[in-house]
């Protein structure tokens, strides 16, 4: 265990009651739980990390970038930077909340991996992507605007080589009532057995309403295919949330 992960803290955000619960933000409450909110939070989360990681090394070549947006403290870049294996590669990693930034940089500065990370405070929507092998949004298209992510599906799609991949991971909807309640409970149980009360699963759920906008996997395939890319497919699924890829034409 680094230290880093020694000296995170525990989750204890929406303990108590609040009257009135702000929008969710990444500010620096969240950057100080983070690790132990999501790893409580998304099924499969350390799996997913790891399996992104090994993902990437099928894709990666030689004097390409891989971008991983929406980086948060880093997992997906340090995932990446173990398993390459192609020299000349760099990781870049961009996020726009500035206290994610400040301390992703010194959490991945703390491991030494032969591939370099770079991590940027940027908004993915004015970023400049270019020769890109990989790109990964590992749970961030959820919080961009919807009218928005087409365009950025367009960008994302011109920026890869021939042959490069998007791996996209997301909360989904699953679009049937009964369907969705049922999986919801599931995650929500999922929630409890990991510490969470029912007023703190509650309030968070509140403060995640305006900010995180699910699709159902359905409007990610055709918005994918319709973008320009060969094919579409899960690698990987637990409950509402499902990481999938993309290959752009050789
Ligand atoms: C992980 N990928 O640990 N531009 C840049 N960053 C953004 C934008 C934007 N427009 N919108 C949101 N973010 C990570 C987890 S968390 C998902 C990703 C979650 C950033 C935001 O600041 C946050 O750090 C990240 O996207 C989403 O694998 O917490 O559910």
């Amino acid at each position: 265990m680094s230290e880093f992960e020694k000296n995170v803290s525990a989750d204890s955000i929406y303990q108590k009651p609040q009257e009135n619960i702000d929008d969710f933000s990444f500010n620096r409450q969240v950057v100080d739980v983070f690790p132990d909110m999501i790893e409580r939070s998304v099924p499969g989360y350390a799996n997913i990390i790891d399996g992104i990681g090994r993902l990437a090394s099928k894709f990666a070549v030689s004097n390409s970038h891989i971008y991983d947006l929406g980086c948060s403290l880093g997992a997906v870049s340090l995932s990446v930077a173990k398993h390459n294996q192609q020299l000349d590669v760099k990781i870049i990693g961009v996020d726009n909340s500035s206290a994610m930034v400040e301390r992703c940089q010194r959490h991945v500065s703390s491991y030494n991996y032969a591939t370099p990370i770079e991590i940027q405070e940027a908004d993915i929507l004015n970023l400049e992507i270019e020769s890109a092998s990989v790109i990964i949004m590992n749970f961030t298209l959820q919080f961009i605007t919807p009218k928005l992510r087409d365009a950025l599906m367009a960008k994302l799609y011109e920026a890869l080589i021939p042959g490069g991949v998007l791996i996209l991971s997301e909360k989904i909807k699953l679009g049937h009532a009964s369907m969705d309640s049922a999986i919801i409970d599931l995650h929500h149980d999922f929630k409890r057995e990991n510490g969470y009360s029912d007023l703190e699963i509650s309030q968070k759920r509140t403060a995640l309403e305006n900010v995180m906008i699910l699709d159902e996997y359905s409007v990610h395939e055709k918005r994918l295919l319709k973008t320009g890319f060969d094919a579409v497919s899960i690698w990987y699924q637990q409950f509402n949330f499902v990481s999938f890829f993309a290959i752009k034409g050789a």
